[in-house]
């Protein structure tokens, strides 16, 4: 479900912003030669992030809420960081994932345990995009996260997974038929069973 307000934005409400730049026309592209519905999407989205906490300010002694919100996301060059949410560039949606709220200091001990942990490369993402199309080759773990997997792994460490097997990370075309991402098919894993 999109959640339009951001007052009613919730801690653990999925942030899926819209692609733009190289990476994500190669990878996008890579993607698009595989699965057809991902090619006539109309509205790509690529990163994504997890509503983390509320923006408070200190005003002489009062806090208060400033409007903005914490996103916890993997980012290229940082890591697992905290970044606004007013200053993504690209557009965005917002989603509800999980059906009640979770608990702030859990969330906390969770993002202070990863933060500063490595970001992974183009080929980490190029990797997960040709597992997802041909379910082929042996799964490789590794230590640095793609936006992709960090979502994966939040959503299944508070206990609503996006899928069942750890080894199936949210590639978009997977975590878009669970959200019901406008213009996207819901039943993605019943075609990708197939
Ligand atoms: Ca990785």
């Amino acid at each position: 479900m999109i959640i339009t307000v951001p007052a009613e934005y919730r801690i653990g409400d999925f942030v899926v912003v819209d692609g733009a730049g190289h990476a994500f026309t190669t990878l996008s592209g890579t993607l698009g030669m595989f699965d057809e519905d991902w090619k006539n999407l109309e509205r790509k989205p690529w990163h994504t992030a997890w509503i983390s906490r509320k923006v408070l300010v200190n005003d002489n002694g009062v806090i208060k809420w400033e409007g903005d919100w914490w996103v916890s996301e993997a980012k290229g060059g940082v890591g697992i960081t905290e970044t606004r949410l007013s200053l993504f560039k690209e557009p965005y949606l917002v989603f509800r994932w999980f059906d009640k709220e979770l608990d702030e200091d859990k969330v906390r001990d969770f993002i202070n345990q990863y933060r500063g942990e490595k970001y992974d490369s183009f080929w980490g993402y190029l990797f997960v995009i040709l597992w997802y199309c041909w379910r082929r080759w042996p799964f490789v773990i590794d230590y640095n996260w793609t936006c992709w997997e960090w979502l994966w792994f939040f959503a299944w460490t508070f206990g609503k997974p996006i899928s069942s097997s750890i080894h199936e990370y949210p590639f978009l075309p997977l975590l878009l038929g669970k959200i019901e991402y406008p213009g996207w098919p819901v039943e993605i894993e019943e075609k990708a069973e197939a």
